[in-house]
């Protein structure tokens, strides 16, 4: 087990969040995720398989593009860069520790400083892989997913897979092949594919069906190296309209699902359902979650929330229960996320500088969503959505109706029948409010 001394070093004054029930006024305990509460079999730990994001938890600094970031941690220091990174790891794990978070996510260059050559970017990796294969064994903490950073170095501006130049694809594709090699050797779960420069700036120099032809070559090429090495990750995709790019290529899920069956790579991804991702595309969290376990593509969820005043990708712990409720109950009733998790990728707001800080947050977005995640079984258990909409749609179960689902019957048959039997259809109730308020009656007691 992790080591006591080790445990106090870095967030000397907060102890492993206790769980102390939704009557607690303490702001440092869990009101409603009791990771070792049992539920079907399975601890709220492992049905939740929460994870923390390395790039915001502990990379952030509050930066925004109106001024530099503002969050100074103790632990930023050492000899060289790689001394600082390492000590910053061990921070990391004590915390993931002491919020009870199962898994954690990285990108290559979160944990490791990027070299002056690839090579050297993938000797300093390794020393940093090596260092979380070690704490990964000490607090039996895991990787839900790796993946790499193809958008923060200048070479990448226009595009990593999508750059109209050749050199800087295959560049790309190194990077990734050595991402998928780190993500194997720590055991991740799952592969993230985020394309936020994977998109244009102006059509007025942009080949667009070329971009996107290869997009899905780099997309294969994964793949097969993937099967090469006996990486067996699910392969995700983590959609977004905008942001950095004008227009990204993975606009949504289903601009996703299109591009995945177009080029015949359906079989191989799921989707990472990011909310504010949802919200920027013009969508709810919710939407984006149906379309997805609809296509049977539901993979794992990058758990956060927008402003709704600002127009950007703010990153923020969603405590939005009802927004979560209807989130979990459409993804319970898909099956649930298998290898996926509920990833937080969110971060502090600039002014919210105490190392505590990082607490308060991981704490509300985690109670917030097992509170979500009881509910919704509740939901699911009483059934009521499901037979209302199992009635909305009962025409469809038999008769002629089961003729049109079958498609058994033509525009010929259907038109003789409205004409000689069924006239004119009678108007039923939505009935938005009723439910609405039913939705209500769960979250309100
Ligand atoms: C950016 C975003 C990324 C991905 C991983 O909006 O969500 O952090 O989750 O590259
Ligand atoms: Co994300």
């Amino acid at each position: 087990m992790w080591p006591l001394k080790k445990t106090m070093a870095h967030f000397p004054k907060i102890r492993r969040i206790p769980f102390e029930g939704p009557a607690s006024k303490n702001p440092l305990a869990f009101r409603h995720y009791q990771p070792s509460e049992v539920i079907d079999g399975r601890t709220l730990k492992e049905h939740l398989r929460f994870s923390i994001a390395y790039w915001h938890a502990f990379r952030g600094t509050g930066g925004d593009p109106f001024g530099p970031g503002t969050i100074v941690r103790p632990w930023e220091k050492g000899r060289d860069a790689i001394s600082v990174a390492k000590t910053r790891m061990d921070a990391a794990f004590e915390f993931f520790t002491k919020i009870e978070s199962p898994f954690w996510c990285f990108h290559d260059r979160d944990i490791a400083p990027e070299g002056r050559t690839l090579a050297e970017s993938n000797r300093h990796l390794d020393k940093l892989v090596a260092h979380a294969r070690d704490l990964q064994k000490a607090t039996g903490v895991k990787l839900l997913w790796g993946t790499a950073n193809l958008f923060s170095n200048p070479r990448y501006m226009c595009g990593a897979a999508t750059n109209p130049d050749a050199h800087v694809f295959a560049y790309a594709a190194a990077q990734v092949k050595k991402a998928l090699d780190v993500t194997k050797a720590l055991g991740g779960e799952n592969y993230v594919f985020w394309g936020g420069r994977e998109g244009y700036e102006t059509l007025l120099n942009t080949n667009l069906k070329r971009e996107q032809a290869h997009l899905a070559t780099f997309l294969h090429l994964a793949v097969e190296y993937a099967k090469n090495i006996g990486f067996k990750g699910q392969f995700l995709i983590e959609p977004k309209p905008k942001e950095p790019t004008k227009h990204q290529y993975d606009f949504d899920v289903a601009s996703g699902i299109a591009f995945l069956r177009t080029h015949g790579l359906d079989k191989h991804f799921k989707f990472n359902i990011e909310t504010n991702h949802a919200t920027l595309a013009g969508h709810t969290f919710q939407h984006e979650i149906e379309v997805a376990a609809a296509a049977g593509m539901l993979g794992s969820i990058d758990a956060n929330t927008g402003d709704l005043l600002l127009g950007w990708d703010t990153d923020q712990f969603n405590t939005d229960v009802r927004e979560l409720t209807l989130a979990m109950t459409g993804i319970l009733r898909a099956g649930g996320l298998g290898t996926g998790g509920f990833n937080f990728d969110a971060k502090l707001r600039r002014p919210s500088i105490d190392p505590e800080d990082l607490f308060h947050a991981h704490i509300g977005g985690m109670d917030a969503y097992a509170l979500a995640f009881k509910l919704a079984r509740r939901i699911l258990a009483e059934g009521k959505f499901e037979q209302f909409v199992a009635a909305r749609y009962a025409s469809f179960d038999s008769g002629f109706g089961r003729d049109i689902e079958k498609r058994r019957i033509g525009f010929r048959e259907l038109n003789q029948l409205v004409l000689k039997k069924l006239g004119e259809p009678k108007p039923r109730s939505g009935k938005q409010e009723y439910l609405e308020n039913l939705l209500a009656s769960y979250l309100h007691g």
